[in-house]
């Protein structure tokens, strides 16, 4: 399997984020990509790609035109603010408070285009988003092109991101993008399978009112975890996306046992619509030893997790998304890869 990555992710670094009762050291860190590439290496997965530069155009299919265009500019205008250090949201137009105007200040265009303090800017981070974009489409066009599968090392992470907002370390829906990138490039039907530790409500959202790409999410209950207001089993999708949305929220505690029903169900419904091409939003942090999550799933998981979707036998882009515990993401993360190609 071929992987695509950027080291231009590197320069999103010294980050801190904000986890109740502090400021820390942000757990969404540079080693993350540079560990699972080198694992990427270890194992002999196959050749590392350097992503092709693609338009914002694609992006632009997902999200509103103003958020992306937003998104370069945030930086810039936290330091011509006078300020310097990380950029981050403290204020948002919540009940009560008028969303419908666009406010000058960075200060509220941070809030504004957010629904947590969790995707902020320091001075490389547009240009990490930029070329996770990049690694996503990439990625995308060696599956257009017939690869049975390739791996989208993107950092950040994309699947908080919504149509117009950015959260939870993540500003591009690189999966979204992706998803759409596929239909308008002909296929009929996507199907995204999201097994990250926290429900991808921005994949959600976009998708919620569309039958033509099917979104399937394995996560954490949302009543007890991040990110809380959405991922609940009873959102199914409106209108013409009625049944294409399903959710399978699960407790603190969960092991491969009680998750790997909820992804042979997932799996099941993914059959039955039988799309032209799957798009897997791969997070890691369902891993026992993550710092942030709650589920017991173990390293053996892995290889277990690609072999079911291999299973499936479409056209297949893994695209990275979340995993906190850096010592073990690499072989996590590519166990997952390494278990899609034996079977
Ligand atoms: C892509 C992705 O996995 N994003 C996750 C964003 C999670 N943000 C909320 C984290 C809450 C952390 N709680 C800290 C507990 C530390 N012991
Ligand atoms: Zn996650």
């Amino acid at each position: 399997m071929k992987t695509v990555y950027s080291p231009r992710h590197l320069g999103h670094a010294g980050n801190v984020e904000l986890v109740p009762g502090a400021i820390v050291p942000a757990f969404e860190l540079p080693s993350r990509a540079e560990i699972i590439k080198a694992r990427v290496e270890a194992v002999g997965l196959g050749p590392i790609l350097a992503p092709r530069e693609h338009d914002l155009a694609a992006a632009k299919r997902v999200h509103t035109p103003d958020y992306v265009d937003f998104l370069p500019t945030a930086y810039p205008m936290w330091l011509d603010s006078g300020r310097s250090g990380t950029a981050m949201a403290y204020t948002w137009p919540t009940r009560g408070l008028r969303g419908d105007v666009r406010p000058a200040a960075i200060d509220a265009l941070l809030g504004y285009y957010s629904f947590d303090a969790g995707a902020n800017f320091v001075a490389g981070t547009w240009d990490a988003i930029r070329s996770s974009f990049d690694v996503a489409l990439t990625a995308a066009e060696l599956v257009k092109g017939g690869e049975r599968a390739a791996f989208a090392l993107c950092r950040p992470p994309g699947h908080h991101a919504g149509s117009n907002f950015m959260g939870g370390y993540c500003y591009i829906n690189n999966a979204a993008v992706a998803a759409q990138w596929f239909r308008d490039q002909g296929a009929r039907r996507v199907s995204i399978l999201d097994v990250d530790y926290h429900h991808g409500n921005g994949t959600q959202e976009i998708f919620y009112r569309r039958g033509d790409v099917q979104v399937m999410n394995l996560h954490a209950d949302p009543m007890v975890e991040y990110p809380f207001f959405l991922g609940h089993a009873d959102e199914t999708g409106e209108g013409a996306g009625e049944g294409f949305n399903q959710n399978y929220p699960m407790p603190f505690g969960t092991d491969w046992e009680r998750w790997n029903a909820a992804l042979e169900d997932a799996c099941g419904r993914i059959e039955a619509y039988a799309p032209d091409v799957l798009v897997v939003s791969l997070g890691v942090d369902t891993f026992e030893h993550d710092p942030i999550s709650r589920f017991k799933l173990v390293t053996e998981d892995y290889p277990k997790i690609g072999r079911r979707i291999a299973k499936l036998g479409l056209p297949t882009l893994i695209v990275m998304e979340g995993g906190y515990a850096v010592d073990a993401i690499g072989v996590n993360a590519v166990g997952v890869l390494t278990g899609f190609e034996d079977s």
